[in-house]
């Protein structure tokens, strides 16, 4: 009887329980489905980016044109500053106005300062981990502070001033020598720069027929690699089919990759040989020196903030030439452009290197800092011709909100430079040549990113790293072509300003000009 009872009563208690257990859960799911539904809510407070209906698979590829930056800005006018674009199984972001692209690059710099590597460009960089591929990690921030402080101060630079200097020289005898023909000045400029780039990297050791002979087959591997990075990847678009690497685009970087790794191996190898043998002999002195000289030594040094490993090293090497040729090369060749369409402009800037440098020298980097003119010039072309028209795209490591929009992560972002810098709203007269505009300017305007109306070099985190020297270059460039000679347009050639999109924007047509000589003293051109 009593056992009976107290059975009764567990029961009644146990009965109690699970009511409490079914109505515990009733509650806790609807909590769950209360979270999910306001989750869901809020997911509608922060859509996508508005963007063009795509095709199911294939999204919206079949609605670009060739010429991205004028099909991105079509675009824009449409679905206004930031807009989505479905590649495959890409998504992409585009932005362009300057207040959201101050969202991404300033306000949300370090999630949105990683990158997606396409293909070709993970092939040909050693798996991606140089400065250009890699995700906002330490690897990188080595690669970075040991690139700026350690190559892009004022010392090491002018350290190799010699080397730069008498490759201007060799390119002013070759000009000379073409006296009266049409030359190709995007071909000749691409030619010029890879030479002093291979000069500042390792020239101090290569010499005569050897220096000639590896110029000549590096030349061959950079303009196959340029080519590949052209080329319309159909695994970066739908990397399901990846491993089948249809266009054979991995194997022929990792080709490439080799063939410029053997390269770049001999030359380390000779110089370390060199050290060793002077060490022996005289004590060591202070020479013409090269970026390898200083990351070697840096190496010897082994200081754990600044140490490379010898992968790391030579993408570094890899990167300077592949981040600096195209990009320097086609900036001066528009400006060439630019003048020979407005030869009043031409003459101004001729005169003012005339009053710096005089008549019977050539032109040295120590004037280029009283070349105000010439310094507007190349930043008026930039504007109006900025040689990479998107950045390189940017990447968010987490989901984010930009506008008011949701970008998930892994989404490729491009910024719209090139529309940035013909704004109406910015800028007067957004589609004249007018260099005046940034002379009395040089605060407002200069090539560190601080005014997201003007960002040719980038901004935040992930600006060019190249800017000191880039900036050099083109200058001393552009000042010795325009102070040894006057150029003229061959018999029947039009003029234009066309541009042809790709990761550098380049010419559509290539610009062939004739040189002149203009200087009395002919030995200046020996
Ligand atoms: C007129 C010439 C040049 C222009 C217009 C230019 C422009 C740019 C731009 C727009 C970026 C991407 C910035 C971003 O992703 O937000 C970049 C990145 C870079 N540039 Fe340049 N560049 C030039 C010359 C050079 C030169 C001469 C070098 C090397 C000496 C160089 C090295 C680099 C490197 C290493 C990066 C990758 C930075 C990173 O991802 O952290 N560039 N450049
Ligand atoms: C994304 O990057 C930011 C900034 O570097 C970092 O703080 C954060 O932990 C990263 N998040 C993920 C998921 O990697
Ligand atoms: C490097 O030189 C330039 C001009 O020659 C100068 O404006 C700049 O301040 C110098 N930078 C450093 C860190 O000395
Ligand atoms: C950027 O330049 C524009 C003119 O193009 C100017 O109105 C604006 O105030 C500048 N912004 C900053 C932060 O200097
Ligand atoms: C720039 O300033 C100088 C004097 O400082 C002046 O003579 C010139 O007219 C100004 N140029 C422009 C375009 O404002
Ligand atoms: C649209 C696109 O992602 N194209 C990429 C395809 O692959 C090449 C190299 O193979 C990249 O450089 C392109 O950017």
């Amino acid at each position: 009887m009593t056992s009976n009872l107290v059975s009764r009563i567990t029961g009644m208690v146990c009965e109690g329980w699970s009511w409490t257990v079914i109505a515990l859960s009733i509650a806790s799911i609807l909590f769950v489905w209360h979270e999910w539904v306001s989750k869901k809510w809020k997911k509608q407070e922060t859509p996508m980016p508005p963007g063009p209906r795509g095709l199911p698979f294939i999204g919206n590829l079949l609605s670009l044109e060739a010429d991205l930056h004028l099909c991105f800005t079509k675009l824009a006018k449409t679905y206004g500053p930031i807009l989505k674009l479905q590649l495959g199984s890409k998504l992409c972001v585009v932005v362009s106005s300057p207040l959201l692209v101050k969202e991404v690059l300033k306000d949300q710099d370090a999630v949105f300062a990683n990158r997606s590597p396409p293909i070709a460009g993970k092939t040909v960089t050693y798996g991606g981990i140089d400065i250009i591929w890699s995700p906002n990690g330490p690897g990188w921030r080595t690669m970075r502070k040991v690139f700026g402080q350690k190559l892009m101060n004022n010392k090491s630079l002018d350290a190799c001033y010699g080397l730069r200097q008498q490759e201007v020289h060799q390119m002013i005898r070759e000009v000379y020598s073409k006296i009266g023909t049409p030359i190709n000045i995007g071909e000749k400029m691409f030619l010029t720069m890879l030479n002093l780039f291979m000069s500042m990297l390792w020239g101090g050791t290569l010499q005569g027929e050897e220096k000639t002979s590896l110029g000549v087959e590096i030349r061959e591997v950079v303009a196959e690699m340029v080519d590949l990075s052209l080329k319309t990847n159909i695994s970066d678009i739908f990397p399901v089919l990846a491993w089948l690497d249809i266009q054979g685009i991995e194997r022929r970087g990792k080709k490439l990759l080799a063939w410029m790794d053997r390269i770049i191996d001999s030359v380390i190898n000779q110089r370390l040989k060199m050290d060793g043998e002077k060490r022996k002999g005289k004590m060591e002195e202070e020479e013409k020196k090269d970026f390898l000289q200083f990351l070697l030594e840096l190496q010897k040094e082994g200081d754990v903030t600044t140490s490379l490993t010898m992968i790391q090293l030579k993408a570094l090497l890899l990167d300077i030439i592949g981040g600096g040729t195209d990009t320097t090369s086609s900036t001066v060749e528009w400006v060439m452009a630019e003048l020979m369409q407005h030869p009043e402009i031409m003459r101004k800037t001729q005169k003012e290197i005339e009053e710096v440098v005089g008549m019977d020298n050539l032109v040295e980097e120590s004037h280029l800092s009283r070349f105000s003119y010439l310094n507007a010039i190349v930043k008026e072309t930039l504007r109006l011709h900025p040689v990479i028209p998107f950045l390189v795209p940017h990447c968010p490591n987490v989901s984010s909100t930009v506008g008011g929009y949701t970008i998930p992560s892994g989404t490729s972002v491009f910024i719209n430079v090139w529309k940035l810098h013909r704004d109406p709203e910015a800028w007067e007269k957004p589609s004249e040549f007018l260099p005046e505009r940034f002379l009395n300017n040089t605060e407002k305007y200069d090539y560190r990113g601080n005014n997201f109306t003007y960002i040719p070099f980038g901004s935040g985190r992930r600006i060019c790293a190249g800017i000191p020297l880039a900036d050099k270059m083109s200058m001393y460039v552009l000042a010795s072509l325009l102070h040894s000679f006057e150029w003229k347009v061959p018999n029947g050639m039009e003029l234009d300003l066309a541009e042809k999109f790709g990761i550098v924007l380049k010419k559509k047509n290539p610009l062939v000009i004739i040189p002149v000589p203009r200087l009395s003293n002919v030995k200046l051109y020996m």
